[in-house]
């Protein structure tokens, strides 16, 4: 079977729509079909030096909305990168594959760093997208559920991926495959529906939060930005703030674009967003409650966390033997 890798980094107390509905809910779907495997990425969330206490409640909140959403333990390999040792030892080989003009060059870099300015910012952040390339690699992944914001981040991957067979030998590494639903590879802010739906640095109406309280979740589905005109209809361009909503309403009703736009037609946008608020909360009541569980829970989690970290190590030191024996590291006969 084809093999799937995916993570998140546990740097919020909820995920959002836009982290649900462009990857999460693909994460789940692939599982079907693929042998998958799903990271809460905690070494990532270092470069943002977040609070101990609260980097530890984010970690198991984040899994915890993995398995609320439908990642399946029975199916699906779950488990803390900080957990598996071989993330950070591969990390450190490939950063030896990367230029530094290449790292330089990644925009979510350039966009983190914009406000300390490249000198105030930590190595962690410069060396982020190679960790990433050790998470995938180290799985011998064929695809990468992601947004369209982690784009350029596994062309960076698949880039040292084929540097590495290049120099090393063929078969030393799969190249990976991003997996980007054009539909929603990209969910916008509601007060701002130019820019992305983000953990950070948004607006808190612009954005929808899993484990956010129903009223709220309503509330700024209502308060959306739109524009002057009355008509329901999908353009992206002239249309931002509709176009989300509607982008919303298809992905989480199943009802296609064009549909909406015909049951819509002589009606207002206030219909339109009370309607959509409600599918929302329906949507988000399960996944909510299920999430609640799990975090209610710590030790059945760390159970399916710890059970995860073992069979990922596994199959992690596979792919670190082989890449360090090719690079002519030496055999640690003492394990
Ligand atoms: P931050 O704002 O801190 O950078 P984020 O909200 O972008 O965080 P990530 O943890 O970086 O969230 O992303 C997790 C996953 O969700 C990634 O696959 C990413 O591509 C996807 N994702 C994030 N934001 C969106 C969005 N607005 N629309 C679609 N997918 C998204
Ligand atoms: N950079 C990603 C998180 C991430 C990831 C990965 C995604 C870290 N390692 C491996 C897919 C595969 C982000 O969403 N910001």
């Amino acid at each position: 079977m084809t093999r799937v890798f995916s993570a998140m980094q546990p740097t919020s107390d909820s995920l959002h729509l836009g982290n649900y509905l462009g990857a999460l809910v693909e994460w789940v779907k692939l599982q079907d079909t693929h042998d998958a495997i799903y990271s809460v990425v905690d070494l990532h969330a270092l470069t943002q030096s977040p609070d101990p206490a609260q980097l530890r409640d984010r970690t198991r909140r984040t899994a915890a909305q993995y398995l609320a959403a439908g990642v399946d333990p029975e199916r699906s390999l779950c488990f803390v990168q900080s957990h598996v040792p071989q993330h950070a030892e591969l990390a450190w080989a490939l950063s030896t594959f990367t230029g530094m003009g290449e790292a330089g060059r990644m925009t979510q870099f350039k966009d983190k760093t914009q406000k300390t300015g490249e000198s105030g910012a930590n190595v962690g952040l410069f060396t982020y997208p190679v960790l990433m390339a050790a998470d995938i690699l180290l799985y011998d992944t064929d695809v990468v559920p992601v947004g369209e914001d982690q784009r350029q981040h596994l062309e960076l991957s698949r880039n040292l991926a084929e540097r590495l067979n290049s120099r090393l030998g063929e078969g030393t590494v799969v190249v990976p495959k991003p997996h980007i639903v054009k539909e929603t590879a990209k969910i916008y802010d509601l007060q701002d529906p130019v820019k992305k739906m983000s953990k950070s640095g948004g607006n808190p109406k612009g954005i929808i939060e899993i484990l956010d309280d129903p009223k709220k979740v309503a509330k700024n589905i209502k308060s959306a930005v739109t524009d002057l005109e009355t008509q329901i209809r999908f353009d992206r361009d002239a249309k931002p703030g509709i176009s989300n909503l509607l982008t919303i309403y298809s992905a989480l009703s199943g009802e296609a674009v064009e549909d909406l736009e015909a049951r819509y037609e002589g009606r207002m946008y206030g219909h339109l967003k009370s309607e959509l608020a409600d599918v929302v909360v329906a949507y988000l009541t399960p996944l909510h409650d299920s999430a609640m569980e799990w975090i209610d829970s710590p030790d059945r989690l760390d159970t399916v966390l710890a059970q995860g970290a073992a069979k990922a190590s596994a199959i992690a030191q596979v792919t670190l033997d082989r890449v360090y024996d090719r690079l002519g590291l030496l055999p640690a006969l003492h394990r």
